[in-house]
């Protein structure tokens, strides 16, 4: 019975049924189901074939929106049992449209999938300026900056980001993450970013990398 409802979140999932996600993880719950089983069996381990599928050409940008969206409907459920199940994030994102970049579609794909993943994500939304991931790091709790640039002119402003965390003596604190449609591995290894994804699911792949989970 608990596998079949597993079965249903993870074909609702995949098939971006946001409300069916949301009913059916919380039928899981009521019926007293792990959450683990819930969160690993269903939602992540559906999110997965998404991305790989997504990664392989065999859906586009819209499902990918369409599954993260019925992802996070499932997970807005579970998420206030974690701490009682003891489950934890297994890191900590700060992600953000580079300064002078408006474009926001594609790294909220990535901020979502970050979250299917168990990753605790601050989102600074659009037009962020250096000194705004700095000042996070400096905070504390930043594991990986993640940015995004959609506009060739915006590119430099991610240069510009890691230079203001070498000037603050943070760079060492934290790892960087660059994409976007113009941003290239070589252009990530001439600034200095740790790692480079040309996708979302490759993000969360690098992001877990990084993490060493
Ligand atoms: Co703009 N725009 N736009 N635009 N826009 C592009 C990007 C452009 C390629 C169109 C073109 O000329 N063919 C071009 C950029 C050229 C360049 O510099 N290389 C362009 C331009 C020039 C502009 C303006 C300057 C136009 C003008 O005003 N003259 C202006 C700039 C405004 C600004 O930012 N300051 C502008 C404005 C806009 C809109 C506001 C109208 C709108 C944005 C709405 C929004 O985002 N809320 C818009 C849109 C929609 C586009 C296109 C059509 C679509 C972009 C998109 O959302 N793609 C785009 C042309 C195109 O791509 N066909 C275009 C879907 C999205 C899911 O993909 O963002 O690439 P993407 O994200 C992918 C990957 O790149 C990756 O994962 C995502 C999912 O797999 N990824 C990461 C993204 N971030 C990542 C971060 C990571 C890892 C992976 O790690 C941290």
């Amino acid at each position: 019975m608990a596998d079949k409802t597993i079965q249903d979140i993870r074909d609702a999932l995949m098939k971006g049924d946001r409300d069916g996600v949301a009913r059916l993880t919380k039928a899981a719950m009521d019926n007293g189901a792990d959450i683990r089983e819930i969160l690993n069996n269903g939602l992540i381990a559906a999110m997965d074939v998404v991305g790989g599928k997504f990664k392989r050409n065999e859906v586009f940008i819209p499902e990918v929106l369409i599954s993260a969206k019925a992802m996070h409907a499932g997970m807005a459920i579970l998420e206030p049992h974690f701490l009682k199940y003891g489950i934890k994030h297994i890191g900590k994102v700060a992600i953000g449209t580079v300064k002078g970049d408006l474009h926001d579609i594609g790294k909220n794909i990535v901020s979502m999938m970050f979250k299917g993943a168990c990753i605790d994500v601050e989102d600074f939304g659009i037009d962020v300026p250096p000194a705004k991931f700095v000042e996070a790091v400096k905070k504390g709790g930043i594991d990986i900056i993640a940015m995004s640039s959609l506009l060739t002119t915006s590119m430099g402003a991610m240069r510009d980001t890691v230079k203001a965390l070498e000037n603050s003596g943070l760079r060492d604190k934290v790892k960087i993450i660059v994409g976007g449609a113009p941003v290239t591995q070589e252009f990530a290894d001439s600034i200095g970013a740790d790692g480079y994804a040309k996708d979302a699911a490759t993000a969360t792949d690098k992001a877990k990398e990084l993490l060493n989970k």
